[in-house]
């Protein structure tokens, strides 16, 4: 009765299979977390996709930046397509209604039912605690389960311009800013103002009143373990009570599996499956 935290596979399907059996998984008994980002770029999202859904309650996903670009695309939103996007399989599958649907009704962020850990895509802002993050999160995961998920994907998801949480945040404006914090987050100020230009590893560009977002002296949620993705150039960080998960598998780096139960990595060396980042253009799913 293992869990394990699987970081970001963007497609990568072979190596999930061959880092599964290396660490002897029992699908019956053990549960897979996955941090997100599931798809794209990489080779084969479809199979990801197919298989994370196919786990049922033995699996449990949160929504990264590239599934909310996937669940886009797949709305038509043909404007934030990228040459760097390798998600048309699934977009042409026979199953894609199917698996869309799957996927919009997955959680922004998961709390483990015994241990004092939970799991986001990119982070949780300094100035949640954890259970006002679970609640910030579960109001956007109504929306994504209700009537009016379509409006939200197609009209009132992307855009950087949201950037800072003040309690009384309204509106789309309110959803928009947790949505950028949870899957799209790196650097913030200490009341969890956003930083987008930021992206490298902490040593070559934190400075001032932008940090990453789990460093900050008064953070309100370090009362749990922070198991997250989002963050390759970051690489395998355990500390200030937070687990990167996302050691570039993609980039010819490490696909990751921690345990919970051992707090052991678990990682595979993979082959690089993408090209350099700096071929894609601008759009949301890049940062
Ligand atoms: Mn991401």
């Amino acid at each position: 009765m293992a869990t394990y935290v699987i970081g970001d596979l963007q497609g990568c399907f072979d190596p999930l299979q061959t880092l599964l059996t290396q660490i002897n998984y029992q699908p019956e008994q053990d549960t897979l977390w996955f941090v997100g980002d599931i798809v794209n770029r990489g080779p084969q999202s479809l199979e990801c996709l197919r298989f994370v859904k196919s786990l049922g309650e033995k699996g449990q996903i949160v929504l990264g930046n590239h599934d909310f670009h996937l669940i886009a695309c797949a709305l038509g939103l043909e404007k934030y397509r990228s040459k760097a996007d390798t998600i048309d399989p699934i977009l042409n599958a026979p199953d894609c209604d199917e698996l869309i649907d799957w996927l919009r009704q997955q959680p922004l962020m998961v709390k483990h039912p015994s241990f004092a850990a939970v799991m986001v895509h990119a982070g949780i802002p300094p100035q949640w605690s954890i259970n006002e993050a679970m609640q910030h999160a579960q109001e956007v995961e109504q929306i994504l389960g209700g009537a009016e998920w379509k409006i939200f994907i197609k009209q009132h998801l992307f855009g950087s311009k949201t950037r800072e949480w003040v309690p009384l945040i309204k509106g789309w404006e309110r959803m928009r800013y947790i949505v950028n914090a949870f899957a799209r987050m790196r650097y913030c100020d200490p009341q969890g103002k956003l930083d987008f230009e930021k992206k490298g590893a902490p040593s070559s560009s934190a400075s001032g009143r932008y940090q990453p977002w789990f460093v900050h002296p008064n953070r309100r949620n370090k009362d749990h373990q922070i198991f997250f993705g989002h963050w390759s150039t970051l690489g395998a960080l355990d500390g200030y009570q937070v687990h990167s998960t996302d050691t570039g598998c993609l980039w010819g780096g490490l696909l990751t599996a921690y345990c919970l139960e051992t707090q052991h990595r678990h990682t595979l060396q993979c082959p690089q499956t993408a090209k350099p980042k700096k071929n894609s253009k601008t759009t949301p799913s890049k940062s």
